[in-house]
């Protein structure tokens, strides 16, 4: 007889679904054209995901046998281990220098304005909690909004934006607009002449502001942002 093939191990998306960083790793996974799984951690069952890794965030990806935590931790496991599929950096050293230093500033500083319009924005944070909790008892969503509201204000606070009146959170938020509307102007993209991961950090951030809050109106408004909007859309299904 012969031998039965192994199937490949699928790829599994551990993810939150309103989380931008998951929703980054699901759009470079479509770019690439690989086939995954997704397992939710929604409602109560968030707790769950502490212990898929030793740093406790969202996503988690285990590919090819191996478990990798970090939303750019993964697009370079992505990149080095399918070879043959669309690449999420591009090769030339300076564009691949100027991509990794957008994906940073949208995971380290951009995401930290989505949080803070979140958590703020009383009808961002039911929208916010109703996504978060899709699939799960309704009783969860009490202790789990008052949860995310007690800790993402102090994390927000320590970060320091949360010490800073809205009028100058809002006003720098529009500066930042400005500059991402500014750099798409030459390309549609932000490094280059095509999407990179750059377009997926930065996209996902926003796409999370353009789904829950009115601030949304800023970002439709400036042309080049709203037709790159429309662009990233399709990939986020929203
Ligand atoms: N640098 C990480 C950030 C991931 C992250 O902050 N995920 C959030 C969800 S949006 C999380 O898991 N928060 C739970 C926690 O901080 O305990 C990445 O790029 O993947």
């Amino acid at each position: 007889m012969p031998p039965t093939p192994v199937k490949p191990s699928p790829i599994v998306l551990h993810q939150w679904e309103a989380s931008p960083f998951c929703r980054k790793v699901a759009h470079m996974l479509k770019f690439k054209g690989l086939p995954y799984e997704v397992a939710n951690y929604n409602g109560l069952k968030g707790i769950m995901a502490l212990r898929l890794s030793q740093v406790g965030k969202l996503p988690v990806l285990d590919v090819k046998g191996q478990r990798v935590q970090d939303s750019t931790r993964i697009a370079r496991f992505l990149d080095e281990h399918y070879p043959g599929t669309p690449a999420l950096y591009p090769a030339d050293p300076r564009s691949r220098a100027l991509v990794e230093l957008w994906e940073d500033w949208a995971d380290e500083v951009l995401y930290w304005f989505e949080g803070y319009f979140r958590i703020n924005d009383p009808k961002a944070l039911d929208h916010f909690i109703a996504l978060m909790c899709e699939g799960r008892p309704t009783w969860e969503r009490t202790p789990l909004k008052l949860l995310l509201k007690v800790a993402g204000s102090m994390s927000i606070k320590a970060q320091g934006l949360g010490r800073m009146s809205p009028e100058n959170v809002k006003a720098e938020f529009l500066r930042h607009l400005d500059r991402i509307d500014t750099t798409l102007a030459e390309t549609g993209w932000l490094v280059g002449p095509t999407q990179t991961v750059a377009d997926m950090a930065v996209g996902s951030q926003m796409l999370e502001v353009v789904r829950t809050s009115p601030l949304r109106d800023e970002i439709l408004r400036r042309p080049h942002m709203a037709r790159w909007i429309a662009a990233l859309r399709p990939q986020h299904g929203l």
